[in-house]
């Protein structure tokens, strides 16, 4: 049975007759900068972009605070009305999240659809899912997000018929009409989400029988996630100069130098400012990550703002459970801007530089990448003299210590460790053993 927002979903494929105009609008907070604004405003842009619609005008204001009724002052909104006349637009999208009431105070001032960022994320995601499980938690996000937008019968209805962002999905009389229709329609779907998660854990416990390392590649969108797993293993994923090309996670063996395989998995990029409904729903995809062995965090040196994305990933990783999973970061695009590749690899220990595209660097971040792996799954006996409290720091320190005893000649440690630190405390160690990982 199709449901009317499976219909809409498909509604993506079909072609617009019209590229949606929009004017995007940030406001600078207490605590930002304007180059955060901007850097945010061009992310914006590209969302947009992403989304298949042009933007042609953009405006930001400072505040103390967000307006109540219009998030940005009453004069600000004047010019924004201003400028939707002159430029044409069909729509405005703010850069900051807009309250319902906003949202509906602006659409009737301004006689013009009025989104925010979380709209133009959930449909990008709209348009790319393809799997059942990730069209489901499009599906769900995009119901969590209406539902309270419901009650005003706001959010779309002016360019209804043109079809756009924000417009995806059923009419709004049609909500309107069945509110507790869609209510059943989320429960349906958490319990189908909840199956299809135990399909996948199942899954998962018969990859982590096979004995194998289980690495996945998390990090912001278009870092280059899906082009380095293509250089790695020919995944043949897509790969797109677009933010969330990759929807669903793809798994593959890797086999390293070394002689270990592992499991290299790419999932779902981030982005700062991921709508929470949508890590709620996509919490089974991105449940993978908290799984993981290690995580390989694949990160666009060439960026406008590389630290602010390795930030941004990590707080979605602290949102979903994964924070506590070891990390290797690798500074991707290195070809774009070596210099830079090379400054944050220095600011970053352990760290490698690679270019996903001419291969650059790529045989050295598979050999850290042996010697992360190994480190987890060989530990090490240790016999340290009482008197090298510093050898035992460092253990400490660069390893995972598993055990501790004290015996009369020393401390026996049993802990696992990297090659490179086990190279470097050979006289201590006293035997090495495979031990499974976890
Ligand atoms: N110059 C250069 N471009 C790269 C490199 N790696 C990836 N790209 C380009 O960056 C864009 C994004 O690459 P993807 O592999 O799709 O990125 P992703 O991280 O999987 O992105 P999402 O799945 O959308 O989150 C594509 O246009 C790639 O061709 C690189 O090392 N150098
Ligand atoms: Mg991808």
């Amino acid at each position: 049975m199709s449901t009317p927002y499976q219909e809409a979903l498909g509604q993506t494929l079909i072609e617009r007759t019209h590229r949606e105009r929009i004017v995007i609008v940030g406001v600078t907070l207490p605590g930002m900068t304007d180059d955060e604004t901007e850097e945010s405003m061009d992310e914006l842009a590209m969302l947009v972009d992403t989304a298949g619609a042009d933007v042609v005008a953009r405006l930001v204001q400072r505040r103390d605070a967000p307006d109540h009724t219009w998030y940005v002052g009453k004069g600000k909104a004047q010019e924004l009305k201003e400028v939707c006349l002159t430029v044409d637009a069909d729509t405005v999208v703010f850069d900051n999240e807009l309250t319902p009431a906003q949202q509906y105070n602006l659409e009737k001032m301004l006689g013009r659809t009025a989104l925010d960022r979380t709209a133009v994320i959930l449909d990008i995601f709209a348009q790319n899912a393809h799997t059942l499980e990730g069209k489901a938690q499009v599906e769900l996000a995009l119901l969590r997000y209406r539902l309270p937008r419901l009650r005003r019968g706001i959010s779309g209805n002016l360019s209804q018929q043109a079809g756009g962002i924000g417009t995806r999905g059923p009419g709004e009389t049609k909500l309107e009409v069945d509110r507790r229709r869609i209510m059943r329609r989320v429960t349906k779907l958490e319990a189908d989400l909840r199956a299809l998660q135990g399909t996948r854990h199942l899954q998962r416990k018969s990859r982590s029988k096979s004995g194998l390392g289980n690495v996945v590649i998390v990090g912001y969108t278009n870092a280059g996630k899906s082009t380095l797993l293509n250089r790695l293993t020919n995944a043949g994923v897509l790969t797109e100069n677009r933010l969330f090309a990759t929807l669903d996670p793809t798994t593959r063996r890797l086999a390293m130098p070394g002689g270990e395989t592992v499991l290299i998995t790419d999932t779902v990029g981030f982005v700062r400012n991921l709508p929470h409904g949508l890590v709620e729903a996509f919490k089974s995809t991105l449940e993978v990550a908290a799984e993981a062995e290690l995580l390989v965090h694949v990160v666009n040196s060439a960026a406008a703002n590389p630290e602010a994305q390795i930030d941004a990933v990590r707080v979605v990783l602290e949102e979903i459970g994964a924070d506590t999973v070891p990390e290797l970061l690798v500074f991707n695009k290195s070809d774009l801007d070596p210099v830079t590749a090379e400054r944050l690899v220095e600011d970053h220990h352990g760290s490698v530089a690679v270019s996903a595209i001419t291969g650059d660097g790529i045989e050295t971040f598979l050999r850290t990448l042996g010697d992360r792996v190994r480190s987890l799954t060989v530990v090490h006996e240790l016999l340290i003299p009482y008197e090298r409290g510093d050898v035992l720091a460092s253990v400490h320190r660069e390893g995972e210590v598993v055990s501790t005893v004290t015996e009369d000649s020393g401390v026996r440690v049993r802990a696992r460790l990297s090659d490179a630190s086990a190279g470097r405390l050979a006289e201590f160690i006293t035997t090495a053993q495979s031990s499974s990982p976890g």
